[in-house]
């Protein structure tokens, strides 16, 4: 059977029904949870009924072999806490459509792809970090998520399905199609946005130990506040970051735990997450420096102790120039005019892909650019666009 876009948006909402969650089509699908674990299985018979031979490595990366040495599709299926139905998905039921459709109808061998832990619940990227070879399982391992469990103990979950990393040269080259998570596609009209480069990041915990004590009796210049001290330092580091940054520069705290987090506590304790992005290295060192040296002096004048986690992080990666203007070259035959080049702001395993094969990726438009929240959305006539235009430069690719 030729492509089949019906299937394709079935499987697509089938998927979803793992871990669905929030008025919209949200999903909660966290590496390793129940509801990922759920789909992995299910993502596997799918992959087993086209033929294509499911492999699960160590670390939970679920592959849809073809028989022979090939074209690999795909993304991840993992969701944020609080995720969107077509984040990751999109690009895992794409990959499975064309793998699934070349293989019906007599086309080039192709595989796809469910990278784990793509949405960094322990690491930046940790499925394609491990499999590209940046970070060793034993690293990974150690690492833990925001409830203390170490991602030994939650691979430990899928380790009776588990079989060894597949080798890289098994596939000549990597596409990924995803949303765009972002405005620019939906403001200017376009369908497709093909992937010029991926911005790099860098990512941290913070800790500010301070003293806890009674909100009723310590006055407050004898406080050693953890809270204070961490909205003084988000406010001095946005006004240092000024004469550094770009329009394009970004940088978040998403995550705050505050120690005993009640109203009659001075907190004693904030661990907070760090995350900057930039499409330059040299400006992500800069920023770094920039972070500790506020986060020091800060810490002292609030009488409270900084300590800072390893800094995880991905290097701003360009897309395979064939690649691309192979994408480019199917974007002007479906969609005219409709198409552009793009940088992308999100991280994505092609970027961890690109430093071992050929990487490229397809942009299809965001919703209002809405992602990482159970609302965001994608017209489905634009994903159908989007399956068409990767399926057609994935067969000249593999062919
Ligand atoms: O955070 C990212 O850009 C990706 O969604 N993991
Ligand atoms: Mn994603
Ligand atoms: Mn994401």
């Amino acid at each position: 059977m030729p492509l089949d876009p019906q299937r394709f948006l079935d499987d697509l909402h089938k998927l979803r029904s793992f871990g669905a969650s929030g008025a919209g089509k949200g999903v909660v699908r966290q590496a390793y949870s129940d509801a990922d674990i759920a789909a992995r299985n299910w993502l596997a018979e799918r992959m087993k009924d086209a033929g294509l031979e499911p492999h699960l490595d160590p670390l939970g990366n679920l592959f849809g072999l073809a028989d022979a040495k090939s074209l690999l599709l795909g993304s991840h299926s993992d969701s944020q806490p609080e995720g969107g139905w077509l984040d990751g998905a999109l690009g895992v039921i794409a990959g499975l459509e064309i793998a699934r459709a070349a293989k019906e109808d007599g086309g080039p061998p192709i595989s796809c792809v469910s990278f784990q832990d793509e949405e960094g619940r322990f690491g930046v990227l940790t499925g394609s970090d491990v499999w590209s070879g940046k970070l060793t399982l034993a690293e990974a391992d150690r690492f833990a998520d925001n409830q203390g469990n170490t991602l030994a103990d939650m691979r430990g979950r899928m380790a009776d399905l588990a079989r060894d990393f597949l080798p890289h040269d098994r596939f000549t080259g990597f596409l990924e199609m995803h949303i765009e998570q972002g405005p620019y596609l939906e403001e200017t009209g376009l369908a497709i946005g093909v992937v010029r480069d991926i911005v790099g990041i860098r990512d941290m915990r913070i800790c500010f130990e301070g003293r806890q004590n009674h909100a009723g009796t310590t006055p407050m210049h004898l406080r050693r506040d953890a809270f204070q001290a961490l909205t003084s330092f988000n406010a001095a580091l946005n006004s240092r970051f000024a004469n550094v940054v770009t329009p394009a520069t970004v940088w978040t705290i998403g995550h705050v735990a505050l120690h005993p987090n009640a109203s009659s506590v001075v907190p004693g304790r904030a661990v907070f997450s760090m995350q900057w992005r930039d499409a330059d290295a040299d400006r992500l060192a800069r920023m770094e420096e920039i972070i500790k040296e506020t986060a020091q002096e800060i810490a002292a004048g609030h009488g409270v102790k900084a300590e800072f986690g390893p800094v995880m992080g991905i290097e701003p990666a360009a897309m395979d120039a064939r690649f691309q203007a192979e994408l480019a070259d199917a974007a002007e035959a479906l969609a005219p005019g409709k198409w552009q080049k793009m940088p992308s702001g999100a991280l994505h395993d092609a970027a961890n892909l690109a430093t071992v094969m050929p990487a490229a990726m397809l942009f299809v438009p965001s919703i209002g650019g809405i992602s990482h929240a159970f609302d965001e959305d994608t017209e489905e006539t634009d994903l159908v666009l989007g399956l068409q235009v990767l399926n057609r430069a994935a067969r000249v690719l593999a062919g």
